[in-house]
Parts: structure tokens; C-alpha cells; sequence
């Protein structure tokens, strides 16, 4: 191929009528008529038709036998207006396909496990998973993580726009930061190590410094169980303020999810049509405590959990619909969880310290932020710490920033997997990871005793 030629993408081909053009891409479809070969060549952009005819370059079709799916090939051809009665309206370059002229094969490939080249892919699960490195990049596939890159820009953009400054946090801490046993220690040089639960205690290290944060952070949860909201390795999109109270913090995580998803919506509108996802409904936020929550469940849902410490998920489900219908809004803000039941740093409420000044918040029926106005005074976090059966001196350096000046401050973080998952309507957060962590699998699943198997099977949602 000379090299001269500048590469140009597939979906722009139409600019190029009547002229010669290099495309490079992955073979997605091959049907062979004959007398012509035809290809659909898959690039970052989209698909174009390519067709071989020996009358117009009798090496390229002779090449363009061997072509199967998922080969990288090099193309020069002629860009031509299809017939009308040809055109394919579903293909941005549907008016016009290639005539081939030069075709080089840059890598080949082996003979597809299964049938890639459909619109859906339809394989259970574990075969999804398993396949990970080639199903990514079915069209089924991709673009869930195009929608997830626009999430993490529009999170970015609320926070810039907030005056936050973005910081990057460890990953390998001197203690658990959420404490509770869901905690990956590390063996690290034979000392103690954990791998985060959360940002959680960097983030608040860091107001005193910068006063309001941001990060993009990897969370390890070693969660006992399987269900389809759970992953052992998540991200989370967590945001910490100074000089904050916890009206002020309510109003900042509702506006960083709202401009967060309107982003998506204006920049994704053609993909979200794909999922056929239904506008998002941004009516004003409803925003209850838990047990006004729980007086909703019990009056509309006929379920009495009012004593309940928490929401089970079927509460989530059911509020997130009592918004919509009540306030259209896909969001609802549940705060004033016990106590007893949030992390060790959560300020109790200064009115009744049974509850705290806590927050969760649903969309579309899941949890998808939790956050909190924190103990900023030193010794009651120490005492804190003490009630819950730890040890301050495993706190030591995030006490250090207490102990010399922290002002009122709080935060939240947002799952950003079970956002993509619910905004896009998947059935398991898994499908929402790149490369889902869980407890049967590292990459790869892994191989069980029968067993085993059985224990683990119980565990399952
Ligand atoms: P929490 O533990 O509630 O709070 O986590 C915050 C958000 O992260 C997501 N999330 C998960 N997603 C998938 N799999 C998991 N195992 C998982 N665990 C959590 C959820 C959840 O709402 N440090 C606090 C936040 C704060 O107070 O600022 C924390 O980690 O969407």
C-alpha cells in the first residue's frame, strides 16, 4: 500500500464520491456472489461495503477469497454512489460502497467460536464473559462502554464546573477504608495491606489542602456473595466538599447527577436510541427520609419494612416507580439511614444520633451514590472508630488530618457501573464492566470442586 495515502474512516465515505480513498479495518461479513466478493469493513467509525470485482482488480479479488471475519485488512478503492434501490438507509455510508482497487491483509484470523457478524449476540453470560477480549467488540457489545466514557466525561465536567480539582488516590492502604469484613488484604513485603474499599479517606485528607475534590477511582469490595448489582472491582466517581452543610450537600450530588447524565443524553442521543431507552425523567427530585420511604413502601406497596435499617432491593425498585409516577423523576434521594448501619466517619443526625445526616441515591430502582456530612471533629471520629471495635491506630494518618484543623465537609460517590447499567437498561452490572471481578472470576472463570460449586450456587441472588 503507499503509504502516501492518508487513511480515511468508513462513515465519511460519502465525502469521497468518484474518488480514490485508503480505509483500514476488520473484516465483519463476507459473502462471496461469485463473480464479486463483498465485504462489510468495520472501523471505529462504522461499516462500509467493499466490494471485489476481478474485472476491476483481478490480485485484490483473488486476496479477498481468503478473507474471513475479523481479519485487519488495507484497502484502496473507489468510492461509488449505490443505486437508489441499493442504498442502506441503517449505515451512515448507505448511499455509496468501495470498489476495491488494492487489498492487503495486515493480520488474520482464526475461525470464530461463534457467529459474530449478527446484530445481537445472542450467548448467555458466562460465555459473554468468557470471550470477553473478541465479544467487546461486537456492535451489541461496544457500545455500552462508548456511553460509559461520556459518563466519566460528564461527571468530569459537572465537577470542573463545582471547582473541583481531580485527584488521584492509592489503591493499597494501611487500613480498611470502609472497615466491615468485605475488605482484599494484601501481602505487601510481609507487612498488613488492604486493597480500598473507596477513595473514601484520601478524599477527605485532601479538603484541608483543596478544599473541594474529585476522583476517578478503583473500589475493591471482596463481596461474599453473587448478584447482579455486585462486582469485587468497581469505579467510583467520588466527589468531597469543605465548608459544607448537609442541605448544601443534597443540593451538589443532585446537580452532579443531573448534569452528569444530561451530558450523556445530548452527546449519546443515536446510542441511547439503540438500547431504546426512554428519555431520562428529570422532574424535581423527590427527596424522603428512610422511614418516610418505608411509610411508601408500607401505604402503596403493602410491604411493612418500616423497621428495616436499609432498603432491600425490591424497596429500591419500587420507590424509583413511586417517583416517576409521583414527581416524574428517574431519581429519588433517601437520607437519614442509622447510624449504626454507615460507615464508621458518617455524622450522626445532631437531633437524633440514632440516625445520620447520610444519603443514598436511586435511578431507575438501584442505588446508584451513596455519601454523607462527615465527623469532623477529631475525637468523635476517634470514638467513632472505637464503637464499631477498630483501632485508631490503624487510622493514624487519616486522623493526623483531623486532629489539626478539618472544616465541615462531606461528599458522595457514584457507582459508575451500575449507572451504565441502569441507563442503559442491561439485566446485570457485569455487562457494564470491561472486565467484571467477581467471585468466579479473574478474567478468566474459574475452575471449581462439585463441591464448592454447591456453596457457591447458594450464594447467588
Ligand atoms: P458505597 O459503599 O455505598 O459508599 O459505594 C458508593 C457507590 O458505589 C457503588 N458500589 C458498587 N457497585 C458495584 N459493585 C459493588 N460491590 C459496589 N459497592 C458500591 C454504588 C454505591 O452507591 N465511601 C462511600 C461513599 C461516600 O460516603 O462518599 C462509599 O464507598 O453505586
Amino acid at each position: 500500500m503507499p503509504s502516501s495515502t492518508k487513511r480515511i474512516l468508513a462513515k465519511y465515505t460519502p465525502q469521497y464520491i468518484e474518488k480514490e480513498v485508503l480505509i483500514e479495518g476488520f473484516v465483519q461479513a463476507r459473502r462471496d456472489h461469485g463473480k464479486l466478493v463483498f465485504i462489510d469493513l468495520r472501523d471505529h467509525s462504522g461499516l462500509v461495503q467493499v466490494v471485489f470485482n476481478p474485472q476491476v482488480s483481478e490480485k485484490a479479488y483473488e486476496i479477498a477469497s481468503e478473507l474471513r471475519p475479523e481479519f485487519a485488512v488495507s484497502i484502496i478503492g473507489k468510492v461509488n454512489k449505490r443505486p437508489e434501490r441499493l442504498i442502506n438507509p441503517k449505515l451512515e455510508s448507505g448511499t455509496v460502497e468501495l470498489e476495491a482497487l488494492e487489498l492487503e491483509i495486515l493480520s488474520k484470523a482464526e475461525t470464530l467460536p461463534f457467529d459474530m457478524g449478527g446484530e445481537v449476540l445472542s450467548l448467555e453470560l458466562p460465555t459473554l464473559l468468557d470471550f470477553r477480549a473478541l465479544t467487546l467488540r461486537h456492535g451489541s457489545v461496544k457500545p455500552i462502554f462508548i456511553v460509559q466514557a461520556s459518563i466519566l466525561e460528564g461527571f468530569r465536567n459537572i465537577c470542573q464546573k463545582l471547582d473541583c480539582v481531580e485527584i488521584v488516590v492509592p489503591t493499597i492502604a494501611a487500613s480498611a477504608t470502609e472497615g466491615g469484613a468485605e475488605v482484599f488484604k494484601v501481602n505487601y513485603y510481609d507487612h498488613k495491606a488492604f486493597m480500598t474499599q473507596s477513595p473514601q479517606l484520601y478524599k477527605q485528607m485532601l479538603v484541608p489542602v483543596l478544599e473541594r475534590v474529585f476522583t476517578i477511582a478503583h473500589a475493591y469490595r471482596a463481596e461474599p456473595s453473587v448478584t447482579t448489582r455486585h462486582l469485587s472491582e468497581t469505579t467510583q466517581m467520588d466527589c468531597e466538599f469543605g465548608f459544607v452543610n448537609f442541605e448544601n450537600l443534597l443540593d451538589l450530588l443532585e446537580i452532579s447527577a443531573v448534569e452528569m447524565l444530561k451530558h450523556v443524553e445530548k452527546n449519546c442521543k443515536a446510542l441511547l436510541k439503540e438500547f431504546k431507552m426512554e428519555p431520562i425523567a428529570f422532574g424535581k427530585i423527590p427527596r424522603l427520609t428512610l422511614r418516610e420511604a418505608q411509610e411508601i413502601i408500607f401505604k402503596e406497596y403493602k410491604r411493612d419494612n418500616r423497621s428495616e435499617k436499609d432498603l432491600t432491593p425490591q424497596d429500591e425498585v419500587d420507590l424509583s416507580k413511586w417517583a416517576l409516577k409521583k414527581h416524574n423523576s428517574d431519581f429519588v434521594t433517601v437520607t437519614h439511614f442509622p447510624t449504626s448501619k454507615r460507615a464508621f466517619y458518617t455524622m450522626p443526625d445532631p437531633k437524633n444520633p440514632e440516625y445520620s445526616l447520610s444519603y443514598d441515591l436511586l435511578f431507575k430502582g438501584v442505588e446508584i451514590l451513596s455519601g454523607s456530612q462527615r465527623i469532623n471533629d477529631h475525637d468523635k471520629l476517634v470514638s467513632a472508630i472505637k464503637e464499631r471495635g477498630m483501632n485508631p491506630a490503624d487510622y493514624k494518618m487519616f486522623l493526623m488530618a483531623f486532629k489539626y484543623g478539618m472544616p465541615p465537609e462531606g461528599g458522595f460517590s457514584f457507582g459508575l457501573e451500575r449507572i451504565t447499567m441502569k441507563l442503559l437498561g442491561l439485566n446485570n452490572i457485569r455487562e457494564a464492566s470491561l472486565f467484571p471481578r467477581d467471585m468466579e472470576r479473574v478474567d478468566e472463570r474459574f475452575s471449581r470442586s462439585e463441591e464448592k460449586e454447591k456453596v457457591f450456587q447458594k450464594k447467588k441472588d
